[in-house]
């Protein structure tokens, strides 16, 4: 009807970029529940990269296809669909053109630090995809809709770890009796971290010469699988990477302790990082589209709830799989990476407590029920794959293949 056209062309459109992955597909989801008019652009590469390295999600995932269709059934909401690649930039006009987002949400990278350091070939793909990709979503948006707001994915990672506390995107620095607000420095440990300092600065590029307005979440780890949408029904499931490429830190520790495997602590485990529920990357999202930042801004937001380090996380898994009767143990194995083991770390996170942002903070409850998921799905794990297998200091640039 009339009135159902016009409710629908006054809610909020936001194009979502890599809405198939982890981060993406909770906040699809997520967005929209909140009656936000949501467009999916993803080439489902990440699925294909699962399948070349012979690696899976612990969590049984639906296609696409079937997951929008499942939504469509649950809640009678239509989700868009965009299949290709970011990097083509016909596709991405053709999609802006025909969607008219009113903001953009860009999580559609290659974001995993090891794959980038496995050959020359992945560190020239992780690079080619993520820079030119943006690059890509920012001439669109200076083409077709000036005052669309990009929600980029950054991440923590691109400050490194310096000696001193880690500010929201700038620095005030004094030098020789003169003051400026100048980007904070960028330390990056991988051709992965390093796409995203790139990212970064063309970004901030472009919003001073064009007048577009831009929202850097520099996100840390993300754990946890489930949010009020996604635990609606089986074929809305998240995925969850456990793998030594794609698995990120606490996530992996709860599979590893499911299945017997030892915590594997990369070298003296004091790496320490900031870590976020992923109920709260779709919150600070949303708050980020909101309140958009102006034009000609390039803000920059620290993403991330509570700092651990490694030990710190091993520890807590320990104490919460004696609660369901498992002996956790926990090993060093000789680091893959090239990382400080041990560092001082703080790190600044107000801004988007100050737009409302209300955090699950990592609690006994969140690890019994990530705990009770590994568990669920235990005789889904490859336990071959749980070993790191890509080494920094090992990269060389033939093609190579990964053995576990
Ligand atoms: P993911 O691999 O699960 O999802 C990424 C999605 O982007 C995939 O569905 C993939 O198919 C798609 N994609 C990649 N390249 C594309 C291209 N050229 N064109 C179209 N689609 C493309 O990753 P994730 O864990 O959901 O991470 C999403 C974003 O959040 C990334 O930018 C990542 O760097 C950032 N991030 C993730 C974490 C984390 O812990 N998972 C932490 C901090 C930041
Ligand atoms: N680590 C271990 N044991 C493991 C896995 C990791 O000790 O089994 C250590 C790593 O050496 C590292 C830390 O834990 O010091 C975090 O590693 P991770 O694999 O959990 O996360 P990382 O490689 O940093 O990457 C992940 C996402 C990436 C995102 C980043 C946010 O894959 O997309 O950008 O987290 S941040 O760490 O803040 O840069």
């Amino acid at each position: 009807s009339d009135s159902q056209s016009q409710s629908a062309s006054n809610r909020k459109k936001v194009m979502i970029i890599g809405g198939d992955g982890y981060c993406g597909w909770a906040t699809v989801l997520h967005l929209s529940n909140k009656n936000y008019q949501v467009a999916i652009v993803d080439n489902l590469v990440r699925r294909h990269i699962d399948h070349q390295l012979g690696i899976d999600s612990l969590t049984p995932i639906a296609s696409i296809h079937d997951r929008i269709r499942r939504w469509k059934a649950l809640t009678g909401k239509t989700i868009e669909l965009y299949v290709g690649d970011i990097c083509e930039f016909d596709f991405l006009s053709d999609a802006f053109e025909s969607f008219q987002p009113e903001s953009v949400v860009h999580f559609g990278e290659q974001r995993s630090a090891p794959y980038s350091m496995i050959d020359r070939s992945r560190a020239v793909y992780t690079q080619h995809n993520n820079v030119i990709g943006t690059l890509n979503v920012l001439f669109a948006i200076k083409e077709y809709s000036e005052e669309c707001h990009l929600v980029k994915l950054g991440t923590m990672g691109e400050y490194g770890t310096p000696n001193i506390d880690i500010e929201e995107g700038y620095i005030t620095i004094t030098h020789n009796g003169r003051t400026d607000k100048l980007p904070y420095p960028k330390q990056a440990s991988s051709f992965y971290h390093l796409s995203k300092v790139h990212d970064s600065h063309n970004i901030a590029f472009s919003c001073k010469a064009w007048g577009i307005r831009a929202t850097d979440l520099n996100q840390g780890v993300v754990y946890g699988v489930m949010t009020d949408e996604t635990a609606m029904h089986e074929e809305l499931s998240n995925k969850l990477d456990y793998d030594g490429v794609f698995g990120t830190a606490l996530n992996r520790f709860c599979v590893q302790a499911a299945v017997g495997h030892p915590l594997t602590i990369y070298g003296k485990g004091g790496q320490t990082r900031g870590y976020l529920d992923i109920r709260d990357t779709v919150q600070c999202v949303e708050l980020a589209i909101a309140n958009p930042a102006d034009q000609g801004e390039f803000r920059v937001f620290n993403q991330f709830t509570e700092q651990f380090s490694v030990n710190d996380l091993a520890e807590l898994v320990k104490k919460a799989g004696a609660k369901f009767g498992l002996d956790v143990q926990a090993v060093s194995v000789p680091n893959p990476r090239v990382e400080a083991e041990e560092h001082y770390y703080n790190a600044k996170h107000t801004k988007l407590i100050e737009l409302g942002l209300q955090p699950h903070l990592l609690s006994d409850s969140l690890l019994d029920s990530l705990l009770n998921f590994a568990i669920r799905y235990k005789d889904r794990v490859d336990t071959t794959q749980i070993m790191p297998n890509v080494s920094w200091k090992k990269i060389r640039s033939k093609i190579t293949t990964l053995q576990s």
